[in-house]
């Protein structure tokens, strides 16, 4: 099925509900998957192998801002206007041809504070951000499962970044995947703190989506981590239910590790760590040996983000003085 084929369904009952306005604004925080999403059944509609879980960002996300212009699209990131030939104007546009009419253009303004490409998600929070902009630009009224929908098909994790907090991307089994989008949990942790250390900004060699396929395709590693994805959402969920910062920690610290060992098994080998991320690694695992609660993940990228509870915030700004606290639920 094509995605334009899919947008088509979605938006064929959506007649206006309200009068569209001139320009719309949305934002969108960025998610951490603490069970992680790699690997798809479906390139095209970016449908998972599996489900995954992940917490939102709340201020580190994506202000985007969308209204008609004349001739061709332009798009603004941070303030500043791309080349037509920039990989990043190239794809929004390619996600917007699935929704203008003939002769139809856009001005897109994006905000991001988080930086791009540097395995943060920037693609999760920015694409949807501009599908809640869009549904207010054209008024479509569409809920949070088909603005996920929709989001998935401009990036996987972006379907996640549709509702804030604990989300759950059910990977779905069907063909058109109308049944693979995120549902909120309805579960608060204020004191779960999330620390991330930025290593690097530099966009990655190897983007998550050349990474997961190269993986699926040639990683021996590859069946094993789907079973332990399984195990590890009903882990996931027990802690969150418990509010056990012993058992999430280690659930996500150990998947992500596996989905790191499971792309290194890739040939040629999927690597996304540097030096510095072994450091912080060895030394988030001799703190905790000391007796503190941490635990880290690791997405597509080679900065850390540290999983741990509000009481224990001063330690790990002293070991780790660049640390960026976020608490989602705060
Ligand atoms: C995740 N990542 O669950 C995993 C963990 C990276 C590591 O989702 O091809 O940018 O657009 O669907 O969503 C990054 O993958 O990939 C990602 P596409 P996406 O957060």
């Amino acid at each position: 099925m094509k995605k334009s084929d899919l947008v088509t369904s979605i938006l064929k009952n959506q007649s206006a509900k309200a009068a569209a306005p001139a320009e719309a604004e949305a934002y969108a925080s960025a998610n951490i998957a603490l069970i992680k999403y790699w690997g798809k059944r479906d390139q095209e509609l970016n449908l998972p192998n599996t489900s995954s879980l992940s917490i939102s960002l709340s201020v580190f996300g994506t202000r985007t801002r969308v209204k008609h212009t004349k001739g061709s699209d332009k798009i603004f990131l941070n303030k500043k206007k791309l080349a037509a030939s920039d990989g990043f104007v190239l794809r929004i546009r390619r996600f917007l041809d699935l929704f203008r009419s003939k002769n139809e253009y856009y001005e897109i303004n994006t905000l991001n504070t988080v930086p791009t490409a540097a395995g943060l998600a920037s693609s999760a929070s920015g694409f949807a951000a501009l599908v809640k902009a869009l549904n207010d630009f054209y008024a479509w009224g569409l809920g949070p499962r088909e603005l996920s929908i929709l989001a998935r098909l401009g990036s996987g994790s972006a379907c996640r970044s549709i509702e804030e907090g604990f989300v759950l991307w059910n990977c779905g089994i069907r063909k058109d995947g109308m049944d693979s989008f995120a549902e909120k949990i309805d579960i608060r942790w204020p004191e779960l703190a999330i620390g991330v250390i930025m290593l690097s900004t530099e966009k990655k060699k190897i983007s998550s989506r050349e990474g997961m396929q190269r993986t699926v395709e040639t990683s021996v590693l590859y069946h094993s981590w789907q079973q332990k994805v399984e195990q590890d959402l009903a882990r996931l969920k027990q802690a969150l239910e418990n509010k056990d910062i012993a058992l999430l920690g280690q659930t996500a610290e150990s998947n992500a590790l596996s989905m790191h060992a499971t792309a290194l098994a890739a040939w040629p080998p999927v690597c996304y760590w540097q030096p510095k991320s072994l450091e912080m690694i060895q030394r988030v695992w001799a703190l905790r040996h000391q007796g503190l609660g941490l635990y880290l993940t690791m997405d597509a990228g080679a900065n850390i983000k540290l999983l741990f509870k509000s009481g224990i915030e001063k330690v790990v700004k002293n070991h780790f003085p660049t640390v960026e606290c976020i608490y989602p639920f705060k």
